[in-house]
């Protein structure tokens, strides 16, 4: 058969309000115009983000039962451990409430002023919890990376000879760690490749800089290695997974997304010295470390959703129901980031609307047109959430312009799909009445969960 269905069957369900075009035109009047400040609620279909909004499986609600609550040497600690160690290969496994969680203890250990540290791309809180500490943090997206419309299969990967210069420029000694993101999340949801990966890993050992991976969508990525990569047509996900981590010295993992669990994740590393002292700020900051900042019954359900999320069968219906909302939009004549990637679908909010300047968020004049539409919620990566300001205080803008319409694993029907793609099209039909916003209230960091805007 042709048609790929949802591999599983629904069993409890939430209701969706509906509000009419004039509630919502109050609904955006009132948040500010920052989609992040609108009720859920009041939100038809909301694709602010894949993360944490996962459905759980029967077997995973019945891991929740199954927690074992103890404060120290939790049974649920052990299975979540052993999961963890099958599938990364890393020694030390350190659980904590969410992915910014373990950042903040990696990076708090590892940086400093004078410090650099570099990526394919951090993600923003990735990024902040490096600022914090006084360093810097050096994207080296490829060329391919950048170009939204060029379809190419591995968008993801980090510039080796880019990222070998920095390295002979700024010398070794102040680059203390490398991480890729798997998939990455700022450019697209597009792929790293196996081969970017090991030669990544080749140029971090040759200068003694450790490898991190940023995991939250290890297995997306995994199956695009599987359908993208030579070499890898025949392996099971399972030894793609292991393959790429064993290439990497740690990672850090929000759980929230491929463990498909609405809360956690950890820090797990190689390094006997540098575990110790992760596991000494845990205590202070998460919790003691068989439970970290979680419940038992969370490790249970993250344990399970890891074991779920390698399902091939399930990974097929994921990767397609993103690319099935692409193509979609994308026949009508709407920009997107191509080819569309594992966990979202990004409009390129600059060739959707060429009128409006970086410096008028774009993204996010987009993002509150989308919703006026049809009440659908998506989420703005360009100027609000990375633009910067230097020193003379003009606005910077990052190289992209996105609107991200990130699908919740497991959540939406196609019919809510299809929905979707009838509202981005009645949107871009309109696309010359939109207006872009300016700033009424920014925060000194992540600015863009708090910020408050006007329409121009
Ligand atoms: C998301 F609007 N992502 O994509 P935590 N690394 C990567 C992520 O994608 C990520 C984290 C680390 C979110 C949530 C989110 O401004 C925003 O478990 C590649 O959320 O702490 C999170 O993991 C952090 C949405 C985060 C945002 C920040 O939707």
């Amino acid at each position: 058969m042709k048609t790929i269905i949802e591999p599983f069957k629904i069993k409890s369900v939430e209701p969706i309000y509906f509000t009419s075009r004039a509630q919502r035109q109050q609904i955006l009047e009132t948040a500010g115009y920052n989609p992040f400040l609108i009720k859920a609620e009041d939100v038809i279909i909301d694709l602010l983000t894949d993360s944490g909004t996962s459905a759980m499986s029967a077997k995973q609600w019945a891991g929740i039962m199954e927690g074992d609550e103890s404060y120290a040497g939790s049974r649920s600690f052990f299975r979540f451990e052993h999961t963890v160690k099958k599938l990364t290969g890393f020694d030390f496994i350190i659980p904590t409430h969410q992915g910014r969680a373990a950042e903040k203890i990696l990076f708090s250990l590892l940086g400093g002023a004078g410090k650099y540290f570099v990526s394919n791309t951090f993600f923003d809180t990735t990024r902040a919890n490096i600022e914090f500490t006084g360093a810097e943090a050096v994207d080296f997206l490829t060329l391919e990376g950048k170009t939204p419309a060029l379809v190419a299969p591995f968008k993801g990967n980090i510039d080796i000879d880019a990222l070998a210069h920095f390295i002979a420029e700024k010398g070794a000694e102040n680059i203390p760690l490398c991480m890729l993101t798997v998939t990455n999340n700022s450019g697209g949801g597009q792929p790293v490749s196996m081969q970017n990966v090991r030669e990544t890993s080749e140029l971090c050992r040759r200068y003694g800089i450790p490898l991190f991976i940023d995991a939250c969508r290890f297995a997306e990525n995994a199956f695009f290695i599987k359908k993208r990569e030579k070499g890898y047509e025949n392996a099971s996900i399972v030894s793609i997974v292991q393959e790429l981590f064993s290439y990497a010295d740690g990672c850090t993992m929000s759980a929230k997304k491929d463990a498909l669990v609405n809360i956690g994740g950890f820090l797990a590393l190689n390094d006997t010295y540098l575990a110790q002292q992760a596991k000494n700020m845990l205590i202070v900051t998460e919790g003691f470390p068989t439970y970290g900042g979680l419940a038992g019954r969370d490790l249970e359900a993250i344990a399970q959703g890891l074991e779920e999320v390698l399902d091939e069968e399930y990974l097929k219906y994921r990767i397609r129901s993103i690319e099935y909302l692409g193509e979609k939009i994308h026949h009508a004549g709407v920009p997107i980031m191509m080819p569309t990637g594992g966990h979202a679908v990004y409009l390129d909010a600059k060739a959707f609307l060429p009128h409006i300047p970086p410096h008028q968020f774009p993204g996010v004049a987009l993002c509150n047109e989308i919703y006026l539409e049809g009440g659908v919620r998506g989420v703005e990566i360009g100027s609000l959430m990375f633009g910067k300001y230097d020193a003379a205080g003009r606005h910077v803008a990052p190289p992209l312009e996105l609107v991200r319409l990130a699908i919740p694993r497991r959540v939406y029907t196609q019919s809510h799909i299809d929905y979707v793609a009838e509202v981005i099209i009645e949107t871009y039909h309109k696309k010359q009445y939109i207006k872009g916003h300016k700033m009424a209230y920014e925060a000194p960091l992540l600015r863009h969960f708090t910020a408050l805007l006007v329409p121009l």
